[in-house]
């Protein structure tokens, strides 16, 4: 039975990754942070009792700040392959606190690096490495976005990848590590955090259609994304991992629309008719500098890992809308 960690594993993409690797066979094993409150929502439904025996879905308490702790789970668990999806990953919170964010994304994937460079060397055992790059760090860059566009970040968030996507790449040349970046553009699902602007707009319409709020407040409208469905994407980043050879990939559907876009059909899909009576502006949404168009360019991933992305936009705000309206009893 192969063994994987991960970091993030209470985050959107943990939750569907691990629930693939569960399908696949995999015992899994996952970090959590400790919080005054339950943080597991998202992966409640594959938890397994502690005093079960055999379990394969395993936590372990740590954070991307304690080196110590990220170097004694990977000693403890001795997974054949580390995913590392832990972040602060808010991009307008990154430039209230730029030093953490810093800490936790840039940091936090040099940890594991030097983490598993040293227990390679000791145990003579591979591991697999997967870091979960982002098209934030194309920022300014023209679209299309490919593996070889240059890198011109826009944020705090954005600066802290680039410096993990550089990490990765030398150690993996420097050191002979199995370490891959998966260049991923946005992607969404009903798990997505609730303050990112996909969720955001779709619980919105959501309560507003339930008659729980009458109003939802967004910033930049004209900013474009490459928008896909989440699980398909948690896919690409296993099949990284199963490559004979360690190399970066760009994940995304080629696609991108505006948030007004994401707005309108939205609304549409509700049955709400003119979303301009609902939606009004609030500059506090706004970033310092905006990304204003990513689109991906797939070739790679299409040919390497016959990768490609099926569930396209309309189908994509179709699945968080009715998914937001089920959990609060608004019928469509
Ligand atoms: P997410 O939902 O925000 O999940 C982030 C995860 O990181 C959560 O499990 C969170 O724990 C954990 N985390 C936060 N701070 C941590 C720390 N100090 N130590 C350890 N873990 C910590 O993010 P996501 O959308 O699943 O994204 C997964 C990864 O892909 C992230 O690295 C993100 O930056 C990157 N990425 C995402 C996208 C996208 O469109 N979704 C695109 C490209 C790259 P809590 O649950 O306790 O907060
Ligand atoms: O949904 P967003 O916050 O996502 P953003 O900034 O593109 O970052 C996400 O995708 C990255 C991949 O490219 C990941 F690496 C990162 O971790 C995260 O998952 O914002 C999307 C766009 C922005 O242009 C923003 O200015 O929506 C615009 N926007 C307009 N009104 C808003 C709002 N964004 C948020 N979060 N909230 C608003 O009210």
């Amino acid at each position: 039975m192969k063994k994987a960690l991960l970091t993030g594993v209470t985050g959107q993409d943990g939750s569907y990754l691990a629930e693939i690797l569960l399908k696949k066979g995999y015992e899994v094993h996952g970090v959590i942070r400790r919080a005054s409150t339950f943080n597991t929502s998202r992966i409640d439904h594959i938890y397994q009792d502690p005093h079960v025996e055999h379990k394969n879905f395993i936590l372990h308490y740590g954070d991307l700040s304690d080196a110590n702790t990220v170097r004694k789970l990977l000693y403890e668990v001795a997974p054949d392959e580390f995913y590392n999806l832990g972040a602060q990953s808010h991009v307008r919170v990154s430039f209230d606190i730029p030093e953490y964010t810093a800490e936790i994304v840039g940091l936090g994937a040099l940890r594991i690096l030097e983490a598993i460079k040293d227990y390679e060397k000791e145990t003579k055992k591979k591991v697999r490495f997967y870091q979960a790059s982002s098209s934030e760090m194309f920022g300014a860059t023209p679209p299309p976005q490919s593996e070889n566009t240059p890198f011109y970040p826009r944020s705090p968030y954005a600066a802290a990848k680039v410096f993990a996507y550089h990490m990765t790449r030398n150690y993996r040349e420097a050191y002979g590590l199995f370490a891959v970046n998966g260049i991923l553009f946005n992607h969404e699902s009903p798990r997505r955090g609730e303050t990112f602007v996909t969720r955001k707009i779709s619980r919105g319409v959501a309560r507003i259609k339930a008659g729980l709020e009458k109003k939802l407040y967004l910033g930049n409208l004209e900013a474009k994304r490459d928008w896909g469905y989440a699980p398909e994407y948690c896919e690409a980043m296993w099949q990284m991992l199963q490559q004979e050879k360690p190399e970066d990939y760009v994940i995304g559907t080629g696609e991108s629309h505006s948030v007004e876009e994401f707005v309108a059909e939205a609304f549409k899909v509700a049955g709400l008719g003119d979303w301009k009576k609902y939606v009004e502006f609030d500059p506090r949404y706004l970033r310092p500098t905006e990304v204003d168009d990513l689109i991906a360019d797939t070739k790679k991933a299409k040919e390497k890992l016959k990768w490609e992305a099926t569930t396209k936009f309309p189908e994509l705000v179709r699945i968080m809308v009715e998914a937001d309206c089920k959990a609060v009893g608004a019928t469509l």
